[in-house]
């Protein structure tokens, strides 16, 4: 290995609505704990990791939900996750709603080094869902109610050893996401999600056909950008909704290398290494070579398909 990093996903099992983030927090602290004692440089933690996913709820006066948000960050009740890692020297990426000073919502993430410091943000730009309550679906996913579209892109560090990114859930099921870190030599995305094990509008999809387009979209962004991924779920039953786990690392050629085994907290554990990411972008993905940027341009200038019947009605 010339580049070897100890990679650690931290999947968190459900978070109930009346759970305190004090008590979330400490089941945090134990899995960084773990992933220290077996070396880990670097713990991956979920989306919206200190509650429980509170879009699948509906509050009229939108205010109302501001208890679900961090107005700072550490704040007292994650500081203990933040000593904590600078104690054991492990850095992290950590997922939580935000509440800007200006008011503002977004569904956030956030890297930290191995000496506690925030290096790096990311708000979550694909949001899925819907802003009103809808009644024809069998439960409620209020993203775009609650939050705003992130306004920082897709930024990319170079921490602890390595190009480091990070996305946010509905983010992995878009190619866009993956290809502009891609285009900033990323080696390894981070991911948290929250992903309901039915589909609120299609009761024949099926449970296994939501975990494989979850592998899918992970495989094959690692693949096509040559650069590790480590998803973290937030799985098991949370007031009644069913999230499935599979948290997951994958290599830079697109295989999975560690995924949990169960839906509770769980950490796995992989060691890599970073050049591994060097041979697919220097070959069948060195962009530089390869990318055909002049027939690109509707990718940013168009959002919905023109269809050539003109049946689209654009
Ligand atoms: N948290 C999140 O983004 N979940 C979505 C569910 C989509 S169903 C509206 C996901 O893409 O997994």
């Amino acid at each position: 290995m010339t580049r070897p990093l100890i990679l650690a996903v931290a999947q968190s099992g459900a978070v109930q609505l009346s759970d305190s983030r004090q008590a979330n927090v400490a089941r945090l602290c134990k899995m960084l704990d773990e992933a220290a004692d077996n070396g880990a440089d670097i713990v991956v933690f979920t989306e919206i990791a200190l509650t429980t996913f509170f879009p699948r709820h509906y509050a009229e006066d939108r205010a109302e939900m501001d208890e679900w948000f961090e107005r700072e960050m550490p704040n007292a009740a994650t500081k203990p996750l933040f000593d904590m890692a600078k104690r054991r020297g492990v850095g992290f990426c950590l997922g939580y709603g935000e509440l800007t000073p200006e008011g503002q919502h977004f569904n956030t993430s956030i890297l930290v080094d191995k000496s506690g410091n925030i290096v790096g943000k990311y708000r979550k730009i694909h949001l899925p869902g819907h802003d009103e309550f809808d009644p024809s679906r069998k439960f409620q996913h209020l993203e775009k109610r609650y939050f705003l579209p992130g306004n920082l892109g897709f930024p990319v560090w170079n921490t602890m050893g390595g190009n480091m990114g990070m996305c946010i859930c509905n983010d992995r099921r878009w190619p866009e996401t993956f290809r502009l870190m891609g285009l900033q030599g990323v080696e390894l995305v981070m991911i948290g999600y929250n992903t309901p094990s039915e589909n609120s509008q299609d009761a024949s999809e099926t449970l296994e056909q939501r975990k494989f387009h979850n592998r899918l979209s992970l495989q094959a962004g690692a693949y096509q950008n040559s650069t590790f991924v480590a998803a973290s779920a937030k799985s098991g039953n949370e007031d009644g909704h069913h999230m499935f786990a599979e948290s997951c690392i994958i290599s830079p050629a697109g295989e999975i290398i560690a995924m949990t085994k169960g839906e509770d907290d769980e950490v796995i554990v992989a060691e890599i290494d970073l050049d591994d990411t060097k041979f697919g972008k220097s070959t069948v993905f060195d962009f530089a070579r390869h990318r055909r940027i002049e027939h690109y341009g509707p990718i940013t200038t168009q959002v919905g398909p023109r269809i050539p019947d003109g049946s689209d009605n654009t």
